[in-house]
């Protein structure tokens, strides 16, 4: 037997215990964080999901060596015009391996994000780092406010602990979660800045502040009062669509109670995702509830947290939401498939037709892949060494190679052609990177952490150039929220993962609508259109329209920009219509 990790792009990260001759995979039970049971992602979907065999160039099978030559040619011939652009399709740390060579080459790569970047800008403004909440730390808590992340689908294993604690959920759809719990606030879309100030503000209201903290461990606490003041009460419910009601239910729901936010991507696809999560930290801080156990905001941590990284990166850097394909002449994309996943997709597909030559380097065939010039097939996980961090929680895995690989090519192996071919020097042994990392890790028995691990994170102090807690000092804001149209939502799908294996294919409307099952709909936005069959369900509330995530064109209807801080996809930037076909 031996013992690797998920390769996907989920919280969880959990370790795999493979059968090296049948390749039946089970969960680890001795992991810290998901303890045995998989997901059907690796279980099923992987197991079934078609891999490209042979590279192509121009649509026309060729050999491996004809298909690196070709891709080696393109990226020399284009100097300084050339895009190393990754995707999450695997989140091994090796994919990183492809940067130390476009800074090698003199090209360009990305900055920002599509997934938690604006969020994490806020987290750092606030705290300096964006570090893990462990397991550890979650257990013991009295209370759980799962905060615009939908554990059911996207972070199953947390589950073990939410058992036997007071469970608060907020969100516009009330998904699984929400009708397990205590008490459930299904808030208006991009309201969660407007609820977290609400909140803070009550507490100081309800003497339910910890003083000691905030005089102790946070920058101008008092001003921070005046600042949640500023905010007018009745507006500010209005914005969420609740009652003072339900604010004073939630109070007395969290009331001396140890309690942990479990806060997910949901709150922060908007232009003011860093606002949202540094208001929701402020409110934990107001409560006094970091570096003590059973308390913590868990948004998706920063894994490099605390490493040194063995790999050099580009200085060229675009934002990645909004990248300029068209002004490069070759594009390199790994692990991904902008051509889906990508806000603005009409803008997207007009940039990319002016690239000379998209290079294609992934597992699987999708929007990209079909457009691509040279599509290389990847090993996958199981075919190649690597190391994973996690997003969800501070345990390290070593990825093993565990079978031999019939076609394809590993990141490093690309890499070091690459390198070779280009007459270019700096790439280390595959070993030396995969131990450098692993040198970094406290070790525990078997049992790998993250350097940055720290059972209660912040217990002594926040990574700040203060070492307090620093509060958000101004909010900036200039959407129009009143505009005319539906909210459009697009969470995760159960079964896929972005634009992996079963993607969806429909909208989900409210039936106040007065569409019905499978009649087929137009939903348009300034940005562009989908045609889609509807579902009809009263789970999400009737001004939002929901089309999942890796849903064919659901990218059309998106913004093609970047939020105001971390460069991050907004994608919920924006009202829909729909309208009978
Ligand atoms: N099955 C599955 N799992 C996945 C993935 C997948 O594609 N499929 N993708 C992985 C990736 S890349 C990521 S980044 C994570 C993300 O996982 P999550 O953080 O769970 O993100 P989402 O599913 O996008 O959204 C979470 C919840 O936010 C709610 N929401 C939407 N808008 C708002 C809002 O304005 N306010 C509030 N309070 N809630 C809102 C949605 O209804 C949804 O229930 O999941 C990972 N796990
Ligand atoms: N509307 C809307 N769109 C979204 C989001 C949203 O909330 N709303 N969420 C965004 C988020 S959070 C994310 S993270 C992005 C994800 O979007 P992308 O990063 O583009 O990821 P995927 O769609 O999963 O594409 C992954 C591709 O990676 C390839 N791959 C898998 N394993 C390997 C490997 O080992 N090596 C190589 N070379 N390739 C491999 C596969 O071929 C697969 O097709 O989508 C974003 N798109
Ligand atoms: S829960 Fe997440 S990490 Fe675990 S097997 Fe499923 S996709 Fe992989
Ligand atoms: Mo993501």
């Amino acid at each position: 037997m031996k013992v690797t990790a998920c390769p996907l792009d989920c919280y969880d990260a959990c370790a795999v215990v493979v059968d090296p001759n049948s390749l039946k995979m089970t969960g680890l039970e001795s992991h810290p964080f998901t303890r045995g049971a998989l997901c059907a992602h690796l279980n099923r979907h992987y197991k079934e999901a078609e891999r490209i065999q042979k590279p192509r160039i121009d649509g026309r099978e060729v050999t491996m060596e004809e298909a690196l030559k070709a891709a080696a040619k393109a990226i020399e011939g284009a100097g300084e015009d050339f895009l190393l652009y990754r995707g999450s399709g695997n989140v091994g740390f090796m994919q990183a391996v492809t940067e130390h060579f476009a800074a090698a080459c003199g090209g360009w790569t990305t900055e920002g994000s599509l997934c938690d970047g604006s969020g994490q800008a806020g987290v750092e403004a606030g705290r300096g780092t964006s570090l893990a909440l462990p397991p550890e730390a979650i257990e013991q808590a009295d209370a759980i406010v799962v905060w615009g992340r939908n554990v059911t689908v996207t972070n199953p294993h947390m589950a073990r602990l939410l058992k036997e604690k007071t469970l608060i959920v907020i969100d516009p759809v009330k998904t699984k979660i929400a009708k397990e719990a205590d008490l459930f606030l299904q808030v208006r879309p991009r309201s969660d800045f407007y609820l977290a100030v609400l909140l803070a503000r009550f507490m100081f209201m309800e003497d339910m502040e910890d003083k000691a903290f905030m005089d102790e461990r946070c920058e101008d606490p008092e001003w921070y009062y005046d600042f949640l003041r500023t905010f007018r009460i009745k507006i500010s419910l209005a914005k969420c669509d609740i009652e003072l009601d339900d604010l004073g239910d939630l109070l007395y729901q969290m009331q001396n109670k140890k309690t942990v936010f479990l806060v997910g991507t949901g709150v922060q696809k908007y232009s003011i995702g860093d606002q949202v999560l540094q208001a929701i930290d402020g409110l934990a801080a107001v409560l006094g509830f970091f570096g003590k156990p059973g308390c913590g905001v868990s948004f998706l941590s920063d894994s490099l947290a605390g490493f040194r990284i063995p790999f050099n990166f580009s200085k060229k850097r675009c934002a990645k939401p909004v990248a300029p394909f068209g002004r490069f002449k070759t594009v390199l994309v790994q692990g991904a498939n902008p051509l889906a996943q990508m806000p603005g997709l009409a803008k997207v597909e007009e940039e990319m037709r002016k690239v000379e030559n998209l290079i294609y380097f992934g597992l699987y065939e999708n929007e990209t892949s079909e457009k691509a010039k040279i599509v290389i097939p990847a090993k996958d996980f199981l075919e190649k060494e690597d190391i994973r961090l996690s997003y969800g929680h501070p345990y390290v895995q070593p990825m093993p190679k565990i079978k031999d690989a019939e076609f394809g090519i590993s990141e490093y192996e690309f890499t070091k052609y690459l390198f070779e071919t280009l007459g270019l020097e700096g790439l280390k042994e595959e070993r030396y990177y995969i131990q450098y990392m692993l040198d970094q890790c406290i070790s525990e028995g078997e049992i790998l952490k993250s350097p940055a691990y720290s059972e209660f994170p912040y217990a002594e102090e926040f990574d700040t150039d203060s070492g307090n807690y620093e509060f958000l000092e101004e909010f900036e804001d200039d959407f129009d929220d009143e505009e005319e149209g539906l909210w459009l939502l697009t969470p995760k799908s159960p079964h896929s993962l972005n634009s992996q294996f079963r993607r969806e294919n429909f909208v989900m409307l409210h039936p106040t609508h007065g569409f019905s099952d499978g009649e087929r709909v137009r939903i348009y936005s300034e940005y562009g259109e989908v045609t889609l069959p509807v579902k009809v369900s009263d789970d999400m509330r009737s001004d939002c329209v929901l089309i999942y995530v890796g849903t064919p064109g659901v990218n059309y209807l998106t913004p093609p920009m970047k939020s105001l801080m971390g460069k991050s996809a907004c994608y919920q930037e924006v009202k829909v219509k729909v309208e009978r076909i």
